[in-house]
């Protein structure tokens, strides 16, 4: 048997009514899940979803009320995004229509009357988004997508701040990736670590997203970040390097107290991962449990989920291998500090795999118990006397007989991965403590700590507001983001093929990022086609794109989040035929071909396999070719493009008027 002071020890496997897709702990120290259905065998696109309350003290569940809007209709808050207010009550932004599609609801939950209440609607629906509790205790709502009425998904791009009445909207970003690892620095604005290579502190005040960075291993999806430190934000892993499709097992950090803020490299993890959480512990490590080493989205073959936990030292930067849990968590598990410094480990599952659902051994309704290796070095301090509200800058004192230290612990809210709730702080001694300035208010589990660094159970606390942060006067890195105004150049339809399962158009930050850093391309159209899987780019002039640099510029940017399938150009000039040949006499001539089977640029999402033509299509050329044997002729044609030794071709699709 291994030694748990060294590895630490996992409970059995404790089943849940749902799968813990998100996981959050209560200020009373319970913690409230839900999953994406009720149903097991029913509708992954459910409209009706009861969260759970499960009790780590008796191992109870309790169902809660349905949240619903105003006018009684249920919303199903999976794929939402949570944080607590000051007052302690949670909430939650957006919810599932389908996958891409969100809605625009906003509701709390109050644990202690155990209701769901709708607040006004936000002005627009959100899949996927990020929610921040800001140093003022106002929430920021960012990213998220919703089907537009051209069928498009679409990223917001709009932000909006609230405090549970109306919404404010804020700052324009365009390339915001779907749950955007968001974080409140020091200095009260908003650092955004990923997915996307370029990270940016968003500035609510003067509405400006200034980018820092970028971070070394580039676009890298469904890895934590963590806060770890005042300041301090870790990124630990994520997908996928280019060529293989492999996760890293890399972890980068930087500190946004320094000038200028820059990601440098830290020690990586012993084993790649995406999909998986890190938590915060009350020493200050931080736990990573869960996530698949395979290659792609969410491998779940067997040999491919890592069950073995990591511990990260961010002051020795060391990783130490732990105890194995028993099941996979991957996609869709969560993991959250519980107030007894134990991690519960939670969910799995309820994925959509091509047009199927996951095979349901690969559902977890579950849970398992971490303990981690402090709890078996020595004995524990307890917390005898603790205020429960602090204010920020006000001296207080805790009685905890056997402790050197404290540290404070935001309660978790996690989901994706991610915890849009987290916050941690070492403070020394325990008699003389000043309640920290600049964390965002609201309820903290507070631990005292041996010596030996064994925490004490924690007691939960409440750190009362604060006047807001004033912003340091300090030199922008680089202009905001605006995108691109110049779309006189040539027109480009670029296909990427989007690693992530839901489409190019909600899985869009990296891939706007990309095309934006394209040798010739002055803009990047805002939207993508999602049903193609293709985007719009406007090179710099009416010429040619000079191809050979794209596909090793977009899986620099990239990874391996993105592959390039090629481009659709659409070219007006006059059609001549020299030699038996068609040409189009535009800015360089273009010799033009028929399209076959295999060259469109459209994609089809279902079948991962080019969208096959329309008759139309396949006999654009033909009809080209008549209608040029009648005489000169003037077109706008459409089709994928392809660069050889004896210059370009122009495969016909389309034959503009
Ligand atoms: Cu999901």
């Amino acid at each position: 048997m291994a030694d748990p002071a060294q590895v630490g020890r996992w409970d059995a496997v404790l089943p849940l009514p749902n799968v813990a897709i998100h996981a959050h702990l209560l200020p009373d120290g319970t913690v409230l899940f839900w999953g994406r259905r009720d149903d097991p065998d029913g509708s992954m696109n459910d409209h009706v979803g009861t969260p759970h309350v499960w009790d780590p003290a008796t191992g109870a569940t309790t169902p809660t009320a349905r949240p619903a809007l105003v006018d009684g209709t249920t919303v199903n808050l999976f794929c939402s995004g949570h944080v607590f207010l000051p007052d302690g009550r949670l909430l939650v932004a957006g919810g599932h229509l389908a996958d891409g599609d969100g809605v625009n609801q906003a509701c709390t939950y109050d644990h202690v009357t155990g209701a769901w209440t709708p607040l006004p609607l936000m002005n627009g629906g959100r899949w996927y988004p990020t929610v921040t509790t800001l140093a003022d205790g106002r929430v920021l709502v960012a990213s998220g997508s919703a089907v537009d009425g051209n069928g498009n998904s679409v990223v917001s791009t709009v932000s909006e701040i609230g405090d549970g009445g109306p919404w404010q909207p804020t700052v324009d970003f365009i390339g915001l990736p779907l749950y955007p690892r968001m974080h409140v620095a020091p200095d009260g604005r908003v650092f955004m670590a990923g997915s996307n290579p370029t990270t940016y502190l968003l500035d609510t005040g003067a509405n400006s997203w200034t980018p820092v960075g970028p971070r070394i291993n580039g676009d890298r999806q469904y890895a934590p970040s963590v806060h770890y430190a005042p300041g301090k934000v870790a990124y630990i892993g994520g997908g996928n390097d280019a060529g293989t499709d492999l996760p890293t097992a890399a972890t980068e950090v930087i500190d946004l107290t320094a000038t200028p803020p820059t990601w440098r490299a830290a020690a990586p993890m012993a084993f790649r991962r995406r999909q998986h959480n890190a938590t915060l512990l009350p020493d200050g490590t931080v736990l990573v449990t869960g996530g698949t080493g395979g290659p792609g989205f969410n491998d779940v073959s067997p040999g491919r989920p890592v069950h073995t936990a990591e511990l990260w030292d961010p002051a020795a930067d060391t990783w130490t291998e732990l105890a194995a849990e028993d099941v996979d968590r991957c996609y869709h598990a969560t993991a959250l500090l519980l107030p007894d410094a134990t991690v519960l480990s939670a969910g799995g599952g309820e994925f959509m795999v091509g047009a199927s659902p996951n095979a349901p051994a690969d559902t977890h309704r579950d849970a398992q118990v971490f303990h981690p290796p402090y709890l078996f070095r020595g004995p524990r301090p307890e917390i005898l006397d603790a205020p429960a509200e602090i204010t920020p800058g006000e001296p207080f004192a805790v009685e905890a007989p056997g402790a050197t230290t404290v540290s404070l612990v935001r309660l978790g809210s996690v989901t994706h991965a991610f915890d849009q709730n987290q916050r941690f702080v070492a403070l020394p001694g325990t008699t003389a403590l000043t309640a920290p300035v600049g964390l965002p208010p609201g309820h903290y589990m507070l631990f005292a700590l041996s010596e030996a660094g064994v925490p004490s159970v924690a007691r939960i606390l409440r750190l009362l507001p604060a006047p807001a942060p004033r912003f340091a006067a300090r030199a922008v890195a680089a202009a905001p983001v605006r995108p691109g105004a110049d779309r006189t150049g040539t027109r480009v339809t670029v296909g990427l093929t989007a690693q992530c399962p839901y489409g190019l158009g909600p899985c869009w930050g990296g891939a706007y990022e990309a095309l934006s850093g394209l040798d010739d391309v002055a803009a990047v159209d805002p939207v993508a086609d999602t049903a193609d899987s293709t985007a719009v780019v406007h090179l710099r002039g009416t010429g040619l794109p000079d191809l050979r640099r794209w596909p090793a510029q977009i899986a620099r940017s990239a990874g391996g989040g993105y592959a390039f399938r090629g481009i659709e150009l659409t070219v007006t000039g006059s059609v001549e035929k020299r030699e038996g040949r068609l040409f189009l006499m535009g800015p360089a001539p273009l010799r033009l071909r028929a399209l076959r089977p295999g060259t469109e640029l459209a994609w089809d999402l279902a079948t991962r396999g080019p969208r096959p033509a329309t008759a139309a299509e396949r006999n654009a050329y033909r009809d080209l070719r008549r209608r040029a044997a009648r005489g000169p002729l003037t077109a706008t044609i459409t089709g994928p493009a392809r660069r050889t030794r004896t210059g370009w071709s122009l495969l016909v699709r389309v034959v503009g008027p």
